[in-house]
């Protein structure tokens, strides 16, 4: 269907270019488009683990030999299996809330290793196989869900900013962050450094991500806007939010904008690597559409079964982002069942460390939510703390009384 959308007029086709119209059948093709993978998809691993030549992308990955490709099977599987526990420990009433990531592992695990460690990245609240590629101990996103931390760990150190729960606020702020890195003289070479930041499909709607694509786009900020298109948000499908794929829009802000497999780690890894180049060398920003699919709830608060049948559900197992990589690794004779063994094992024991540390995390004294507010003493906020702490001894010695 590409063919049919409403990708002409040029601009500079000349005035009659401006007043053309799409057709009703070219908006239907559009938004087909929207949810369908196409032509446009950049992959170099089909779902049936063949490798696919990419003569633009192929150089991107090099030096992914097939112990790099079990690495980063490896690190799905970890994030994956990590991603599973956390689910569990919420409906077993550990965690407050949980939110998946699967099917998502190969668009943040190839996305998140492209990183170099200068690089800056901006999640919303799904990202945790990025924060694993970037070394945040996933411990430390476990606090946020059992409602005892906010976001704890070092994020200059680790170049992962706290999780945004607000759609597309981060991208407000990645565009500020990587103008900073453009003012600071940090662009512009092999050396140089770069911003991505991730959201959904759904944040594509907000003003936030319009704003942020304006000012990144005026400032040449080397940021790669990385938005994992997962088919939904909550309960609203892509094609519901816009008459052309994602991807396209880029071009209405004067940036290049790709659609990726987001179920192809490799494909994942070289495009982003592209952009992140680009970005390094002052031709950002770029957006990235990664195109994958929330194979689980929104959170663990929602019941996809309400509003979209299984058989999406089955259509996208048969592209499983750790089945394509684990089939090319077995087929070319990279990787054998001890190999896939001892990866399940390790996985295993990676969640069992996570499933340990939640059921004895120490709980934060009540004070605790009047610390790290402002850097500095706050008088207002010292009397709240003082009024709390004796309302709350007021029950301590209630039975004196
Ligand atoms: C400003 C704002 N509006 C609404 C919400 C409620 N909300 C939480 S997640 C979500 C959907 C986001 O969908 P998408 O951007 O596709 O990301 P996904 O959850 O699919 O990864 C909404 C509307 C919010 N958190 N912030
Ligand atoms: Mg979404």
């Amino acid at each position: 269907m590409p063919s049919e959308q409403w990708t002409h007029p040029e601009p500079g086709d000349g005035p009659a270019a401006v007043a053309a119209q799409p057709s009703p059948e070219q908006v239907i093709a559009g938004l087909r488009a929207t949810s369908e993978g196409g032509a446009e998809l950049t992959q170099l691993l089909t779902p049936e683990g063949e490798r696919v030549p990419s003569p633009q992308f192929d150089k991107y990955v090099e030096d992914i030999d097939a112990e790099a490709l079990r690495g980063l099977y490896r690190d799905m599987v970890l994030v994956r299996r990590a991603d599973r526990e956390a689910n569990a420990m919420q409906r077993q009433g550990q965690l407050g809330i949980w939110v998946p990531l699967l099917g998502q592992e190969a668009a943040q695990i190839g996305s998140g290793r492209a990183l170099k460690k200068n690089d800056m990245a901006f999640p919303s609240y799904r990202e945790h196989g990025v924060a694993y590629a970037r070394g945040v101990d996933m411990k430390d996103l476990l606090g946020i869900f059992r409602c005892t931390d906010h976001s704890g760990w070092d994020y200059q150190g680790t170049g992962f900013h706290p999780y945004t729960i607000v759609i597309g606020n981060q991208v407000l702020n990645a565009a500020g962050y990587a103008m900073g890195q453009k003012f600071e003289g940090k662009v512009g070479d092999d050396d140089g450094e770069a911003t991505i930041c991730y959201f959904g499909d759904g944040a594509t709607s907000q003003g936030d991500v319009h704003e942020g694509f304006v000012w990144a786009a005026v400032y040449d900020a080397p940021l790669v806007f990385f938005c994992q298109n997962n088919q939904w948000a909550i309960s609203e499908p892509t094609e519901r939010q816009s008459r052309l794929p994602l991807y396209q829009r880029a071009r209405g802000y004067g940036f290049p904008g790709i659609r990726v497999d987001g179920n192809d780690v490799l494909a994942c890894l070289a495009v982003s690597r592209w952009a992140l180049d680009e970005c390094r060398h002052g031709n950002g920003p770029v957006l990235i559409e990664a195109f994958t699919y929330r194979m689980d709830a929104h959170t663990t608060t929602d019941d996809p079964t309400r509003y979209r049948l299984s058989d999406e559900l089955e259509e996208w197992k048969l592209k499983d982002p750790i089945e394509r990589v684990r089939a090319f690794l077995a087929r070319g004779g990279y990787a054998d069942q001890a190999f896939f063994d001892s990866v399940q094992a390790e996985a295993d024991s990676f969640a069992a460390d996570l499933r340990d540390y939640t059921f004895n995390m120490p709980e934060p004294p009540p004070e605790r939510i009047f610390s790290n507010v402002y850097a500095e003493g706050n008088p207002v906020l010292d009397a709240q703390r003082e009024e709390f702490l004796s309302y709350l001894d007021g029950f301590a010695t209630a039975g004196e009384h």
